[in-house]
């Protein structure tokens, strides 16, 4: 099936790259913590950011700063409950940022429709079996450990080749754990464990993190607001950019992983994102066939660049 999928809350119509709006509902989130810490102010941003063309609203109760201690279950499902409950049922399609177990059951209890865990199923083993029962789309993303000192662990030869391997053996467990390969998303996990020149090459060669050996996969890349852009765009004195002043960067990253095909972009500022995914769509359908370039998100583009990296959702 070509298009957004996840069980078909996503119309399949979507040929596009999917856009992710994020909803942290933290104290101490990087860009955003405290922001919509409270439940009535995160539950207006995430229906904020669907009137704003996100197509999935991704909701977070633990910050993955660097350096960020670990909260209690407890807290996490505290400030995640209100908040996926009342999104679910307003209709939204909407994930679960977790690393737990328990809080990706509520979540799926409540009706969410993808789990998005940052350790893909490192941080708890039950994770990929949960998963697996509820049949829902998986991100896997490559983590190497916490954030409180994951930067010593920011030690690679060749970090796509080492990426790849890691996710590789990560989706041979969540399968041998019973999740469908369809249903797996793969993210090289920016900024985790990862320095500037760690996350540069994996967006340069997404294609490549998408192709493992087991097969193809979806891509999500969540580069939005991270430290690396601030650092890409620092001041003459090497001070680097506020978060606040990356949005560009951010759309600029969107519009390139888009074109190169990614399935989905996790981003903070939805508009700008969700217009740049429109003209990676409009340039992909352009250059598959001239004359379909005006359709408005219709047929699937093949790849414009590059190996091909499916825009396919859950089947
Ligand atoms: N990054 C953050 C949180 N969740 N999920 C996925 N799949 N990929 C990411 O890169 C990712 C994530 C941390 O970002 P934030 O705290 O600034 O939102």
């Amino acid at each position: 099936m070509i298009g957004g999928g996840l069980g078909g809350v996503v119309p399949p119509e979507i040929a596009r790259t999917l856009v992710m709006g994020v909803v942290n509902v933290t104290p101490d989130s990087f860009s955003d913590g405290g922001q919509w810490y409270g439940a009535d102010a995160a539950i207006a941003h995430g229906l904020e950011l669907v009137a704003q063309g996100a197509d999935i609203v991704d909701v977070g109760g633990e910050s993955t700063r660097p350096g960020a201690q670990r909260i209690s279950q407890d807290e996490e499902l505290r400030r995640v409950s209100p908040v996926v409950t009342e999104l679910v049922g307003a209709g939204v399609p909407v994930s679960i940022d977790t690393m737990r177990a328990p809080v990706a059951e509520f979540a799926l209890n409540a009706g969410v429709h993808l789990v998005n865990d940052v350790s893909g199923g490192l941080a708890d083993p039950d994770m990929p079996r949960l998963v697996a029962a509820a049949g829902v789309c998986y991100v896997v993303v490559h983590w190497r450990g916490h954030s409180r000192d994951m930067y010593t662990r920011a030690v690679y030869a060749d970090v796509v080749a080492e990426v790849r391997d890691e996710l590789s053996r990560r989706v041979d467990a969540v399968i041998g754990a019973g999740v469908d390969p369809g249903c797996i998303v793969l993210d090289p996990g920016l900024g985790f464990g990862k320095r500037p020149e760690h996350n540069w090459p994996l967006l340069a060669r997404l294609a490549e993190v998408a192709q493992l050996a087991g097969g193809t996969f979806p891509v999500l890349v969540g580069a939005s607001r991270k430290r690396f852009l601030g650092n890409l765009l620092a001041g003459p004195d090497g001070t680097p950019r506020p978060f606040e002043e990356c949005d560009g960067a951010t759309v600029a990253v969107t519009a390139l992983a888009a074109a190169a095909g990614a399935w989905c972009v996790r981003v903070h500022q939805v508009p700008l994102n969700a217009d740049a995914v429109r003209v990676a769509s409009a340039w992909r359908r352009a250059a598959a066939a001239p004359d379909a370039a005006a359709a408005p998100d219709a047929a699937a583009a093949p790849d414009a660049a590059g190996p091909p990296l499916p825009i396919t959702g859950r089947p």
